[in-house]
């Protein structure tokens, strides 16, 4: 397998690599694509240096999957071309994925659903990635009628800059700022731009992108995201009614037996998922199972990831396993 990672020199990127390392991926040739900017400089990969090279320069060498995370722009504008050498794009921007042509996947849940003539298929965002993670296996029992989510969100989710500038307020340096105010010692909510109807694209991706991956439109979903001042991992308080009542046993041994889920609810010694101990981990936590006694069928439950892993790289690598392992490039 010939593998280009577009965006490379980028936090998803670097973290797409790592990822692939540590998999250890088919690949017997790796190209690391970025900006004209980094055309030239050097990156690592299995103690290796490889030169970073430009979009164009990649499409030449046709390879046989390109994982993007470049930003929305340049998928918009790169990765039909790519296709059209004959690349599978799996792309984590969220360019294509409420395109109607193009599948929006979690492999756990949906990669099923991938053919070959899928040549652009997009990753979902990541708080929508570990929320439908944890749902998708409890909907298939007991169908979910309507979801109401709040988000605590990582600054790694805005990138570098939002990064640096938790950094720098927290040391008490002056910087640039990636937000209208500062992050250490807040809460924003605001994460990705406001739409006409008063929610953020953030917001509205929780939405649409559960509807889609869970392949029903039938679903109500409601949202609030918000920033806070933690470096890596997202956090949800998730509420969520069902059609049918459940118990909550049953509940735990579902996602217990969930690929990719791992339980931690222990009230007694404190166990619950947190951003700190998710943060480096491919898995997504749950926790504080409860049953919402202020209506029937209703669960409350926190949920935890790793954004830069499942939310972004690591599920986009999982989508190029499958597509090797099944003969679909
Ligand atoms: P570069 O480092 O050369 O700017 P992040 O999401 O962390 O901001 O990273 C974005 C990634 O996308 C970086 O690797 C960046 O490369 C790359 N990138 C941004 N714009 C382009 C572009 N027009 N063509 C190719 N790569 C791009
Ligand atoms: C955040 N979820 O944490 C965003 C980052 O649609 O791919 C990823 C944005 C996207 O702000």
């Amino acid at each position: 397998m010939k593998i280009a990672v577009v965006g490379a020199t980028g936090l998803v990127g670097g973290v797409m690599l790592k990822v692939l390392e540590e998999r250890n991926f088919p690949l017997n040739e790796l190209l690391l694509v970025a900006s004209e900017r980094s055309v030239g400089k050097q990156m690592q990969f299995k103690g290796q240096p490889i030169d970073v090279i430009s979009i164009p320069d990649a499409i030449k060498q046709k390879p046989d999957i390109a994982l993007f995370s470049a930003g929305g722009n340049t998928s918009l504008e790169w990765a039909p071309k790519f296709a059209e050498a004959g690349t599978t794009v799996i792309d984590n921007s969220s360019a294509w994925r409420m395109d109607h042509g193009k599948k929006l996947v979690v492999p756990e849940i949906n990669a099923s659903e991938l053919t070959k003539n899928d040549k652009i298929i997009a990753n979902p965002n990541c708080s929508t990635i570990q929320m439908v993670m944890a749902l998708a296996p409890l909907h298939r029992k007991y169908k979910i009628k309507r979801i109401v989510v709040s988000t605590y969100q990582s600054v790694s989710g805005t990138g570098v800059k939002a990064v640096e500038q938790l950094e720098n307020e927290i040391a008490g340096v002056k910087g640039e700022m990636a937000y209208p105010y500062p992050i250490a010692k807040n809460a924003i909510p605001h994460c990705d731009v406001f739409e006409e109807n008063g929610y953020t694209k953030e917001e509205m991706k929780l939405v649409r992108e559960t509807q889609k991956i869970l392949d029903d439109r039938t679903i109500a979903v409601t949202a609030t995201a918000v920033r806070i001042p933690t470096a890596g991992g997202h956090s949800e308080a998730v509420n969520v009614e069902f059609e049918n009542d459940f118990d909550l046993a049953t509940i735990r041994t579902l996602l217990r037996e969930t690929d990719g889920v791992t339980v931690q609810d222990n009230l007694e010694s404190n166990t619950y998922p947190m951003p700190m101990y998710a943060n480096g981990k491919d898995d997504v936590f749950v926790g504080r199972l409860r049953r919402d006694g202020s209506q029937p069928n209703t669960l409350n439950m926190w949920i935890v990831s790793d954004n830069l892993r499942k939310g972004a790289a690591t599920n986009t690598v999982q989508i190029a396993e499958y597509l090797v392992n099944h003969n679909l490039v």
